[in-house]
């Protein structure tokens, strides 16, 4: 008998407010939250497509960096995390996002003075590893692996330069090989799996989301994108522009995990 394990995605509606959301590295841009809703619905298609139960939550109004519900939770088979975002704004986010994985998984939670964004975790095989940016810190990491660790998990912390997220400088995009801008992540600490590089000319393009066998990918980056096709791997492109603004990419933009 073939069994197959269905794939969950939880989602949230852009808030109108959008335009107000935290920036780290870009100058503030006037963002069409009009425009962001429209993509973000084709986002969301591109995930139902691949064959992801959408769980779509209702907007924030009041929160503007809501849509980008990876910060706030960690999804693992044997537990979720529901974080600590590090920028005090976005940490109301998380209430309802606890509430909508709570039938899926037992909740563990990320505590003060530990902060983590889910944004810098790059779960790949048994190995978690959390990037030591401006917005998750040392207490954030010793808490996950205190978390993980029984599970079987290993837990590295990495540093990271000039960029937001752990996520924005390394994914994953087939089981055995990660997309890297190795300016902003030392390379040498994945051992075992094979590195694309992003091309030079296209720094930010290393988010990428991988559903099943496909890469989820901003259509802003043909360059890599030819790499990442060379390398074999399935490409399917989404006009994420607007989002970009508010500094998300298209992991942010959803928490996808096994329906258990
Ligand atoms: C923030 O600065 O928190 C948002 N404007 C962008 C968050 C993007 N999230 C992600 O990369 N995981």
């Amino acid at each position: 008998m073939l069994v197959t394990t269905r794939l969950v995605a939880i989602t949230r509606a852009v808030s109108p407010k959008i335009g107000q959301c935290e920036l780290t590295h870009l100058e503030r841009q006037a963002i069409d939250a009009r425009l962001a809703q429209a993509q973000h619905g084709q986002y969301e298609a591109c995930l139902a497509g691949l064959g992801c139960e959408l769980h779509r939550l209702p907007a924030e109004p009041d929160l503007p960096d809501s849509v980008f519900v990876e910060d706030t939770a960690v999804v693992l088979d044997e537990l979720a995390i529901i974080t600590r975002p590090g920028a005090a704004s976005r940490r109301p986010e998380t209430e309802s996002v606890a509430r909508a994985l709570e039938p899926f998984r037992r909740l563990a939670f990320v505590r003060p003075p530990g902060t983590l964004d889910g944004g810098d975790l790059l779960h790949a095989g048994r190995v978690l590893t959390i990037g030591l940016s401006g917005r998750s810190n040392q207490a954030g990491i010793e808490q996950m692996r205190r978390l993980v660790e029984p599970y079987g998990y290993r837990v590295e912390g990495v540093p990271l330069a000039g960029c937001l997220h752990l996520k924005s400088a390394v994914t994953q995009v087939a089981e055995d090989m990660l997309l890297i801008n190795r300016e902003w992540v030392d390379g040498r600490i994945f051992q075992g799996l094979k590195l694309i590089d992003v091309d030079p000319e296209e720094p930010l393009a290393a988010n990428a989301l991988l559903v099943g066998g496909t890469v989820i990918y901003p259509a802003d980056y043909p360059r890599t994108r030819r790499r990442l096709e060379e390398a074999g791997i399935s490409v399917q492109t989404v006009d994420v522009s607007e989002l970009a603004k508010a500094e998300g990419g298209v992991t942010c933009c959803s928490l996808i995990f096994r329906e258990l």
